[in-house]
């Protein structure tokens, strides 16, 4: 086989082989089996000492043109591989702009929040002024100043988180309130809500650290009916017009005398039924007449200025408001349950 022919022969398997491949690395083998270093065309470049001095020109020129046409070959494959990517690229990344918009997801009040502020409404209506303080507090303003000297029952039965002897984690937002009486601006007309905390054990009904709104009017002339007012009208607001209430006389040692509210059934309308287990009423708050010493102890006259308090629990209202059935759902914060709000 002559020279001319070997080199045709090389150049004709190098565009089949070239034709042949199915992507840009295929033609990178191509190449070197072809023009790499020891490559089918650099073999015939390296026979040139073989080759008469006369026909080195001829030769020459040959192996040049057959290197030209396949590296034109290879480099118009590699451009069509390349554009044929490309356009794959483009048909994978098209955005199709008439698919309807996938909306933001949206975020929800908690259901300890919502009633939190619909509680604050009702009473920010009636003048009060929402006030908030410490929740580590002076065992002073926690139990001493609201009647519950060392030694009472009461202190025994709420468990406390104690900080030292004489810090704690406040047992009652009424720590809050009794700092507000000390300041001696009268009247007061306050609600305090906040964080408190007891050692409970965890269950359905109840937690460690839960929420709780008092309130504390202190005036001159107060009387129990105009607690009753307000807290009719309170319990009016919150579940509908047509809620009554009904007051039972209770116990506490910073209330003299004390109750405890219940609401008409806002399910039944108080007939009896499975939410309010068949009695028609559900107890929603504890209050009363706030007492002479606890006055006297937060530096009020109770010759001159008396008044009345109430406490309530948020987790309770949001509870009812809602019908949840668990307070534990209120602190899991599974965006499953709240995402209902
Ligand atoms: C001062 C004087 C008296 C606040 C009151 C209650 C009755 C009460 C409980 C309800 C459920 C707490 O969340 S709960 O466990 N509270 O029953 N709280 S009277 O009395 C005060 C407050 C401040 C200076």
């Amino acid at each position: 086989m002559s020279m001319q022919e070997n080199l045709e022969k090389i150049q004709r398997e190098a565009l089949e082989q070239i034709r042949a491949s199915e992507h840009v690395e295929g033609l990178n083998d191509v190449r070197v089996a072809f023009l790499g270093k020891k490559g089918a065309l650099t073999q015939v470049l390296k026979g040139m000492k073989d080759v008469a001095p006369e026909d080195r020109p001829k030769v020459g020129q040959l192996v040049n043109d057959a290197r030209a046409a396949i590296e034109q070959a290879m480099e118009e494959r590699r451009n069509a591989f390349l554009s044929a990517m490309k356009e794959e690229k483009m048909k994978s990344e098209t955005i199709d702009v008439t698919l309807p918009a996938k909306k933001p997801a949206q975020g929800h009040r908690h259901p300890n929040t919502i009633a939190l502020e619909e509680v604050e409404r009702i009473f920010v209506g009636m003048g009060y002024e929402v006030v908030e303080g410490p929740e580590v507090e002076y065992d002073l303003y926690n139990f001493e100043k609201l009647n519950i000297p060392e030694g009472h029952p009461a202190k025994d039965e709420q468990d406390t988180f104690y900080i030292n002897k004489n810090i704690v984690l406040r047992t009652q937002t009424s720590s809050v309130q009794a700092r507000v009486m000390e300041q001696g601006k009268l009247p007061i007309r306050i609600i305090s809500p906040g964080r408190v905390f007891r050692s409970d054990e965890v269950d359905a009904t109840h937690s460690p650290s839960f929420h709780q709104i008092e309130g504390l009017l202190i005036d001159k002339n107060i009387t129990f009916a105009d607690l009753k007012g307000t807290l009719a009208e309170f319990a009016k607001q919150l579940f509908g017009e047509e809620t009554k209430v009904k007051f039972r006389p209770h116990h506490f040692p910073f209330t003299e005398p004390s109750a405890e509210m219940d609401v008409s059934c806002f399910k039944c309308g108080g007939k009896g039924c499975r939410f309010c287990k068949g009695s028609g009423w559900i107890e929603i708050l504890g209050c009363g007449m706030v007492h002479p010493h606890v006055l006297e102890m937060c530096g009020i006259d109770p010759e001159e200025y008396n008044g009345f308090a109430f406490g309530v629990g948020l987790e309770r209202i949001a509870l009812l408001k809602y019908e949840i059935d668990d307070m534990r759902l209120l602190y899991e914060n599974d965006i499953r349950f709240l995402k209902q709000f």
